[in-house]
């Protein structure tokens, strides 16, 4: 299906999804973010996308919802915001914890408001040293949405995300780095090809074992010792069922590099 808002590309076993908006700082209309909820799921159904990657075109990666269409003309709300948060930006963030392959976010400049949860949301961010984090809701008399009270706490505990939200602080790359918001930072020209080589090693993984893994992280974030336990146990009974582990164990025995076929 073509898309207006959106790139998508399939670079080997990668979805490689570029927000397509520039003029406007990749901020979100209800067209783009229908367009990234029916990708997420085509990479969910899709057997050959085995990791996705997410970017930004031009200077940013987004800068959250665009404000022109909450608010156009005489500047009063045209959106039911509860409504539209529940159909636009809710369902992408549980599409990216549910889809059980690893979701890179290669951030390649600014990220502001629902933007910046977006990228808190997939499971490695890469960031530019360009790039800031901006939980730019305060600025405007909103409040966090799109997971940002949930992973930014858990993430870089109370203090800083309280910090971050009440005061909507602007926090370079280096310093997300520090504070382990994201994974790694990377010189802006690199940062592309750095992400999607990273994006593309996941893909040769056991992609299955990946997606049981990311099962478990996020279940870890709500549940007790004992229920996680079980959990464990249980996806580790469907892990070692897999082909990718009978060939992982082959591969060990052997002293070679094994050949993942994600299944
Ligand atoms: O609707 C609901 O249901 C509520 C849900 C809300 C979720 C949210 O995400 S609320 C938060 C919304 N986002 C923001 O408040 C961020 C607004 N943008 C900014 O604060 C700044 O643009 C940035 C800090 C992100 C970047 O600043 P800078 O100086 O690098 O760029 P700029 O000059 O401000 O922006 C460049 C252009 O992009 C400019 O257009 P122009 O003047 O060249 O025609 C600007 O208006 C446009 N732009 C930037 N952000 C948005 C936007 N247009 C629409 N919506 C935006 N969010």
């Amino acid at each position: 299906m073509p898309h207006q808002f959106l790139v998508v590309e399939a670079v080997r076993n990668v979805v490689r999804i570029t927000l397509d908006r520039p003029d406007v700082l990749n901020s979100f209309h209800t067209p783009m973010a229908a367009e990234l909820q029916s990708v997420l799921d085509d990479a969910t159904h899709d057997a050959a996308v085995r990791a996705v990657l997410l970017t930004g075109a031009g200077r940013a990666f987004c800068a959250g919802q665009d404000l022109a269409e909450a608010t156009p003309g005489d500047g009063e709300p045209s959106l039911d915001f509860a409504a539209h948060v529940r159909k636009a930006y809710n369902p992408i963030v549980r599409k990216i914890r549910t889809l059980e392959k690893p979701v890179v976010a290669a951030v390649n400049g600014v990220a502001a408001g629902a933007g910046a949860n977006l990228a808190l949301a997939c499971d490695f961010v890469f960031a530019s040293t360009s790039a800031l984090f901006i939980q730019a809701f305060a600025r405007i008399g909103l409040v966090p949405d799109t997971g940002g009270t949930f992973f930014l706490p858990r993430l870089v505990g109370p203090a800083r995300a309280t910090a971050m939200t009440m005061l909507a602080e602007k926090v370079g790359a280096q310093q997300a780095l520090e504070y382990g918001m994201i994974y790694r930072v990377c010189p802006p020209d690199a940062l592309l090809a750095e992400a999607t080589g990273f994006a593309e090693r996941l893909a040769g993984e056991a992609t299955v074992g990946l997606g049981l893994t990311k099962r478990l992280l996020n279940s870890a974030l709500t549940n007790d010792l004992d229920a996680q336990l079980e959990l464990e146990a249980e996806l580790q009974g469907v892990a070692g069922r897999t082909a990718d582990f009978v060939e992982g164990l082959a591969a060990f025995r052997e002293k070679r590099d094994p050949r993942f076929e994600g299944r």
